[in-house]
């Protein structure tokens, strides 16, 4: 049969022309490194995420049956033995997951992070991995995902924490209490398998979930290498998956994780880092008989001064082990929501500043309106703010009552009538020209012109060394909330400024943190012209207290030093100015 001219000459042909692009296409560069399929992803719900601004943390197990805290009270309050016996009673037959998720709803929470499993290792849900769970109980029901169902059906985000930390699993090497001890035979390669299984069953059984919170990173069984390991592998599972910062190490630059978690305290005034103050309602994170309750006024500062800082609050309660949260806490969450019916849109899609958040209140901004709560109401009803570098167009006080506002010479004054009775927080509405977002964050107070304002200075000593917190330079920062700190049982201390040159001075502000007490006994202010000169005191004093001010004849001088000589325990000091004559 003769070949087929036509068709050999095509093959040919296609062959030389695939050569010749070979040949003649210039090489492709090699494909950039492309980010990994769930960063977009990731990205996408980090931004829905914070708009949330609000969620419920719920720590619960068999423990709530002694109101021990979950966890640390294995091995120490509670001897391991009896702690790890308790799922065999617990039975609580009152759990409704509609009425955790109907109070979370109605608080104005828009998300909730249920423990599943916490450092006892006791598991919520009825999984395959340990037989140490909801399953072998009385109650046998699974929480989890009865809780999972309650929330999409009252429209909660439902989100999981999960501990990597376990004292309970034989695999993982420390013990109770508190990890103090050492298990006979650990595995961490088999525990690592066991956690990621336990993850993906809560991803695939209850998810796809908001967050998943990890913590327990810091004892020494777990590496960064895990949590890298880990991270990558719920990612997989589900790319949009927001997991903590409590995976890796938390320490240096490079911390793994889509959020932070600052906890029991506000976190730092942030838009860069997303990040989520967790902080409990009482005082254990778990269920305890009279624990002392947050006042709805603490819980709405709490609130503000997060959102304030452009940061997401997940408040925590402790469930009874008849499955119900504590009345009072229910009707403080109620209380806090009908705050939130109010005054949610000041809170929620909303990003933090321009003001800093701080101990006067917390701004926050959205489109063109700016929101400012108020903590307490300003004295004789006039608020001054540093001047906003953008046009006022309104003002409206929320919370009730009349306000008037001026912005000139470098100042926002705002003259409040609040209505009576003044209300926890009072609310006011700013609108600006143009998008307050765009507005660069700046304090809520006036410099205070200390000479001593931010200038480099050394002490003799600081709180367990941890000079970035309570550091001399606290003192120094017109920061009411920041301060200078020694170790306990330290009776005399110096604090010294360099103010750079030579300068006069007349007088010095010093506002001793008094909340332990008023500590000084004894102290002098001492300055020199040269560095090696001799210390001239230019007055001595005994007791120091809130707002101490002394004027003195004016005196020239470049080292100043505040010479504690007496005092019953470490003094703290939360600002030390020094001003030229005459201020
Ligand atoms: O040890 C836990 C503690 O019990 C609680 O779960 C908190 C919540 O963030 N996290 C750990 C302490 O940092």
């Amino acid at each position: 049969m003769r070949p087929n001219v036509l068709l050999l000459s095509t093959l040919a042909l296609s062959l030389l022309l695939s050569c010749r692009s070979t040949s003649t296409k210039t090489q492709a560069p090699p494909p950039r490194p492309t980010a990994p399929a769930w960063k977009e992803a990731t990205a996408k719900a980090l931004r829905r995420w914070q708009g949330l601004r609000f969620g419920m943390f719920i720590h619960w197990g068999p423990v709530s049956l002694k109101g021990t805290e979950i966890g640390w009270s294995r091995g120490g309050r509670i001897p391991k033995e009896v702690y790890d016996r308790l799922y065999l009673k617990f039975d609580p037959v009152k759990f409704d997951a509609d009425a955790w998720a109907e109070t979370a709803r109605r608080a104005g929470m828009k998300y909730l992070v249920l423990v599943t499993k916490h450092h006892d290792g006791f598991c919520l849900w009825p999984t395959k991995y340990t037989d140490y769970n909801i399953s072998h109980t009385p109650f046998k029901r699974d929480i989890v995902g009865e809780l999972a169902r309650a929330c999409r059906r009252k429209g909660v985000l439902f989100c999981t924490y999960y501990s990597i930390l376990d004292w309970h699993h034989p695999d993982y090497p420390t013990d109770s209490p508190a990890g103090r001890k050492k298990k006979p035979h650990p595995n961490m390669d088999r525990y690592f398998r066991f956690v990621e299984d336990q993850t993906r069953e809560l991803i695939e059984n209850y998810g796809p979930l908001g967050t998943m919170w990890f913590d327990g990173d810091w004892e020494r069984p777990w590496t960064s290498d895990l949590g890298e390991k880990l991270y990558a592998f719920l990612k997989g599972l589900q790319p949009d998956l927001l997991v903590d910062n409590r995976l890796g190490k938390r320490k240096g630059k490079r911390v793994l994780g889509d959020f932070a978690t600052p906890e029991q305290r506000i976190g730092s005034f942030d838009r860069v880092h997303p990040w989520e103050t967790c902080m409990t309602i009482c005082r254990q994170w778990a269920w305890k008989p009279q624990d002392k309750l947050k006042t709805l006024k603490e819980c709405l500062s709490i609130l503000v001064r997060t959102a304030g800082g452009d940061g997401n609050l997940l408040l925590n309660v402790g469930p009874m082990p008849d499955g119900r949260i504590e009345p009072r806490q229910v009707k403080r969450l109620e209380e806090i929501g009908d705050w939130m019916r109010k005054y949610g849109d000041c809170i929620y899609e909303t990003r933090g500043g321009p003001y800093l958040p701080g101990t006067w209140g917390a701004s926050t901004c959205k489109g063109d309106r700016i929101h400012l709560f108020l903590l307490e109401p300003p004295p004789k009803g006039i608020l001054e703010l540093p001047a906003l570098p953008v046009k006022v167009l309104s003002a409206r006080l929320l919370s009730g009552g009349k306000i008037r506002f001026r912005q000139e010479g470098g100042k926002l004054r705002l003259f409040l009538s609040p209505s009576d009775p003044v209300p926890p927080v009072l609310v006011v509405r700013l609108r600006v020209e143009g998008k307050a977002f765009g507005i660069p964050p700046l304090p809520a107070r006036f410099p205070s012109g200390s000479l001593a304002f931010h200038r480099p200075s050394r002490a003799s000593n600081v709180f367990r060394k941890r000079v970035k917190i309570y550091g001399p330079a606290k003192a120094l920062d017109d920061d009411p909330e920041t301060r200078w700190a020694t170790d306990a049982g330290t009776k005399a201390a110096w604090l010294e400024v360099d103010l750079g040159s030579v300068k006069e001075i007349g007088k010095v502000r010093i506002d001793e943190c008094v909340r332990y007490g008023r500590r000084v006994r004894k102290f002098q202010l001492e300055v020199r012209a040269d560095e090696d000169g001799p210390w001239k005191v230019l007055f001595s004093a005994g007791r120091m207290g809130r707002n101490f001010l002394r004027t003195f004849p004016p005196v020239k001088a470049r080292w100043i030093r505040l010479h504690v000589l007496q005092a019953a325990n470490g003094p703290t000091i939360w600002e030390f100015q020094v001003f030229p004559p005459g201020r």
